[in-house]
């Protein structure tokens, strides 16, 4: 341990014989270098923005364990929305001050490709300057697969149509093992990693995340984060890693006991070492709660994603995001842990500073 600590100080790249050690660490000796590489980068600013999600559909051709979302899994509400419903939803939240829509969708084997692309189409037209964050590698590989499509024709006519930036979803854990227990048929990890190349090679950005508190253990956390660490060194295209902590209702994987507030500060910390070539760690308070992904500030994370206004994915799986959160609160939790509340846009550029 002691060549542990001392190579922690030194601030050098972590092997992965190294990082596989992190776990056997306490969670101050990890917090406290995951807050030394915190404030290197980002002093006391902590990040957010004033963002949208929406959901069109929940009709799903894939079968997640871990979904609660699904209209094929145990939620029996199937939906898609029409153009208007969403282009009615992104006005109120243009009204309400978004600066960026997120749209994740299921694996609808009834809507057309045209379909998506016209949702950014409209978008786009009617709002230049919105950030549109959308399609997750999972997607794209479905689309690409039900379609007859490339991934490079996929991507192609994303940029045409005028998605901005990739959201991370899809990653869950890139173990084969662990994947083909709780997302089989799903996009493999290989493909995952190749349509963010593909996406970072356009000169474009994008996120990449990580679920955890299931079946998995550290090693295979390690693992993931490794994975993507190797390809950040290729690439520089992702902005941030989200490690997005599982909810347990209304699905299909059964763990007795729920990841606890340790475990969780303590993957955000390693996330923070591992990955020294990620600019951000988001604590997306949406699975972590906003107590937790306050307390992550001081653990290396400089991130809580947005105000979200409305999230159906783990809200229907028990997190408590369904109505989103004001920015007023935000901004008041921010300042009163002693931090610096930044807003951004979806690229971090810095909006305000409060
Ligand atoms: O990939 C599904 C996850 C993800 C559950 O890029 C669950 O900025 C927890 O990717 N418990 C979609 N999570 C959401 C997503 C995301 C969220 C916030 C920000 C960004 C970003 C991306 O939701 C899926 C899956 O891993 N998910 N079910 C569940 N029971």
């Amino acid at each position: 341990m002691t060549n542990l600590i001392e190579k922690l100080q030194s601030g050098d790249r972590l092997s992965r014989k190294e990082c596989l050690k992190l776990y056997e660490l306490d969670l101050f000796t990890l917090g406290k270098f995951a807050n030394i590489k915190r404030k290197q980068m980002h002093g006391k600013k902590i990040f957010f923005n004033v963002n949208r999600h929406i959901n069109p559909t929940n009709i799903c051709a894939d079968v997640c364990k871990f979904c609660a979302f699904s209209s094929h899994r145990k939620n029996p509400n199937p939906y898609t929305m029409s153009h208007d419903e969403i282009m009615a939803d992104v006005a109120t939240s243009v009204k309400n001050g978004a600066k960026e829509i997120h749209i994740v969708s299921a694996h609808n084997p009834h809507t057309s490709w045209q379909w998506y692309l016209e949702i950014f189409r409209k978008i786009k037209q009617s709002y230049p300057d919105l950030h549109v964050k959308a399609l997750t590698a999972a997607e794209i590989d479905f689309l690409s697969r039900h379609h007859g499509l490339s991934y490079e024709e996929v991507v192609e006519k994303m940029v045409e149509y005028g998605v901005d930036s990739m959201p991370g979803g899809g990653a869950e854990i890139f173990d084969e093992e662990i994947r083909a227990k709780i997302c089989k048929g799903k996009v493999s990890s290989e493909n995952w990693l190749k349509i963010h190349k593909i996406w970072h090679e356009k000169g474009r950005l994008s996120n990449a995340t990580m679920l955890f508190g299931h079946v998995e253990n550290e090693a295979h956390r390690i693992d993931h984060m490794l994975r993507i660490r190797d390809l950040q060194d290729i690439t520089k295209g992702f902005n941030a890693f989200i490690p997005l902590v599982y909810q347990r209702d209304n699905n299909f994987i059964k763990v007795s006991k729920f990841i606890g507030s340790v475990e969780i500060l303590k993957t955000m910390a390693i996330s923070r070492l591992v990955l020294d070539n990620v600019p951000h760690i988001k604590a997306y308070w949406a699975t972590s709660t906003i107590n937790l992904a306050m307390v992550a500030q001081e653990f290396g994370a400089d991130d809580l994603d947005g105000t979200i206004q409305k999230e159906s994915i783990q809200s229907a799986a028990g997190a408590k995001s369904a109505r989103g959160m004001d920015m007023k609160s935000f901004i008041e939790l921010i300042k009163s842990s002693g931090f610096i509340p930044v807003e951004r846009d979806s690229l971090y550029n810095e909006l305000k500073i409060y």
